[in-house]
């Protein structure tokens, strides 16, 4: 027999930051109302959570890393929307967030996990965002808690 290990989805006390980007903030706050909601719903208080908010996808990466540092949070989780129709220069934007975000994770050790959406259009924000392909924040939290638990066990 294969010795196992997984996370379960409680989320108990588990201490998670949450990194924001105020850019496109009609999509990044319905991110952030599904995150916190998910935690709720796993069981969390949510005054456990710390919410950090940031100009952009840009900044998220080394406010992360800053938060992981510190030793005070389990995970840390990045709340960002690119929308490459908005901007020339989503791929700087989209692949630098995406980029730092992993490496945020591999130098610190503390799971870090991307929830920005990267999305050709609108339309497809709003998609991600708590329409057809459900919320990228709900989904976020429940990999967060997913990690934290099993880091407990490893
Ligand atoms: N930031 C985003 O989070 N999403 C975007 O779509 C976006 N666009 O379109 O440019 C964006 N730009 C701002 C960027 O993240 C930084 O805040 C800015 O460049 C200052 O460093």
């Amino acid at each position: 027999m294969p010795t196992t290990h997984e996370g379960d989805m409680l989320a108990r006390e588990a201490k998670i930051a949450l990194v924001v980007a105020r850019f496109n903030d009609f999509i990044t706050g319905k991110l952030l109302d599904a995150a916190v909601d998910t935690y709720a719903r796993l069981g969390g208080d949510t005054d456990a959570l710390t919410v950090v908010h940031v100009p952009g996808s840009f900044e998220i990466p080394v406010t992360a890393k800053r938060l992981a540092e510190s030793g005070a949070f389990d995970a840390v989780i990045c709340l960002g929307c690119v929308i490459r129709g908005a901007t020339s220069h989503y791929d700087y934007v989209a692949g630098e967030a995406a980029k730092g975000v992993g490496q945020v994770a591999m130098q610190t050790g503390v799971p870090t996990i991307f929830g920005v959406i990267t999305a050709d259009t609108l339309e497809q924000a709003i998609e991600r965002a708590g329409s057809k392909q459900g919320n990228q924040g709900a989904k976020a939290m429940t990999a967060a808690i997913e990690m934290v638990n099993l880091f407990k066990t490893l």
